[in-house]
C-alpha cells in the first residue's frame, strides 16, 4: 500500500479535534501522520486508549476507503503496543460507537482498545 498523505479539517466544536490542534491536553500512547492514540479520560480499565484520525470523521459510516484502510491497519499495531506495555494484559475489547442510539458520544470516529486483566471481576 503506498503511504498515504492527510490533508486534516478540523470541527471547531468537536473535543477530539481540539486534541488534535494541542488545545486540549491529552496523554498519547502513539501518533503517527494518519492516527493518533491517547488514553480515555474516564478508564474502562487501565490503559484504555482511544485511537483517532487525524483529520474530522463523524463516524464509521463517514469514512473514504483510503482513510478507512489506513485507520484500520494500525489498530492491530497499537494493541499489539498497548498490551506490550504491561505483561498482566490478557485480552482486549476494541469498541467502536456510531450514532447516539449506539451510545457514540464523542462524534469524532474513535476507537475503544479496552485491556482486559485476568483478575478483571467478568472473569473472578
Ligand atoms: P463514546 O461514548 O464511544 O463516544 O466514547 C467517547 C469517549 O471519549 C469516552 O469514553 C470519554 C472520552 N472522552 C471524552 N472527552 C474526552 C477528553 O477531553 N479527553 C479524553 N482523553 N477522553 C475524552
Amino acid at each position: 500500500m503506498e503511504p498515504m498523505t492527510l490533508d486534516p479539517h478540523y470541527d471547531d466544536d468537536c473535543i477530539f479535534c481540539k486534541i488534535l490542534k494541542g488545545d486540549i491536553p491529552s496523554y498519547t500512547v502513539y501518533e503517527d501522520n494518519i492516527v493518533k492514540a491517547f488514553l480515555d479520560i474516564s478508564q474502562g480499565t487501565p490503559g484504555h486508549t482511544l485511537v483517532i484520525p487525524k483529520t474530522h470523521v463523524q463516524d464509521i459510516f463517514a469514512y473514504d476507503t483510503d482513510l478507512a484502510a489506513a485507520v484500520f491497519a494500525r489498530i492491530p499495531k497499537i494493541a499489539r503496543a498497548v498490551k506490550a506495555a504491561d505483561p498482566t494484559i490478557v485480552g482486549m475489547n476494541i469498541v467502536n460507537n456510531n450514532g447516539k442510539v449506539a451510545y457514540q458520544s464523542v462524534f469524532h470516529s474513535h476507537f475503544h482498545l479496552v485491556p482486559r486483566y485476568s483478575d478483571d471481576d467478568d472473569f473472578k
